[in-house]
């Protein structure tokens, strides 16, 4: 009898809560238009790290596209139409992206996502992201879309509360999150990435975040 070898088995799509999927490689496609897109944004608007109100200078470097980008400093978190560090308005969301966005949302039963905005966070090993929960956006209607391209994480997936248990989910180059609904407040954090670099992206994970924020 031939031995199930648990790390040849591809990854079967994983449901984390009533409204809550991880699509696994469901970005897998897209992946050879993301790269460029990606270059074009970060030549605009480059990746920085951004304060906390608490102080706390982030170890994931972030930047965004579309109408809304997501800032936080010392005055606290927020969306703004223009990027702090240039003046100028974030760059526009490529089409690429808006359409894996609004697919995955479908595949996760979310019909007719259209996000305005795209926070895109880059990880380099022993990057983390406390537990937190994502609620800047105006409407919780609207699901969100995460992409998680290059080096592995391993992703929280808490409660309502940030003192309740979470879930540890391994995300690989390509998997996508998607949640909302009864989901949609639930902490969240990503734990320290170990130095494991990737085939295509090397020691960084890149991840996306989409939202309907204004
Ligand atoms: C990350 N993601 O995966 C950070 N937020 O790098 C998030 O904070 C996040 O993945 C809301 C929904 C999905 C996420
Ligand atoms: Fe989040």
């Amino acid at each position: 009898m031939a031995t199930l070898d648990l790390f040849e088995t591809p990854a079967q799509n994983q449901r984390l809560g009533p409204a809550a999927m991880v699509l696994r490689g469901f970005a897998l496609p897209y992946v050879r238009e993301l790269m460029p897109a990606i270059e074009s944004i970060t030549a605009v608007s480059p990746f920085r790290h951004m304060v906390t109100p608490g102080g706390f200078t982030m170890s994931v470097a972030l930047t965004n596209c579309g109408a809304l980008g997501w800032t936080t400093d010392r005055r606290g978190y927020r969306y703004t139409g223009v990027d702090p560090d240039t003046g100028e308005p974030w760059p526009a969301m490529p089409k690429i992206f808006a359409l894996l966005a609004s697919e995955a949302a479908a595949a996760a039963g979310f019909d007719h996502f259209e996000p305005d905005a795209c926070l895109v966070n880059r990880y380099l090993p022993g990057s983390r992201l406390s537990l937190h929960q994502d609620k800047n956006e105006r409407n919780y209607d609207a699901p969100i879309v995460s992409v998680s391209l290059g080096m592995r994480a391993v992703f929280l997936f808490g409660g309502h509360l940030r003192s309740n248990p979470t879930l540890k989910v391994p995300l690989h180059h390509g998997d996508v999150v998607v949640w909302g609904g009864a989901d949609r407040l639930r902490y969240h954090g990503v734990m320290p990435l170990k130095d494991e670099p990737h085939q295509l992206l090397g020691n960084q994970r890149i991840n996306f975040t989409f939202r309907n924020a204004g």
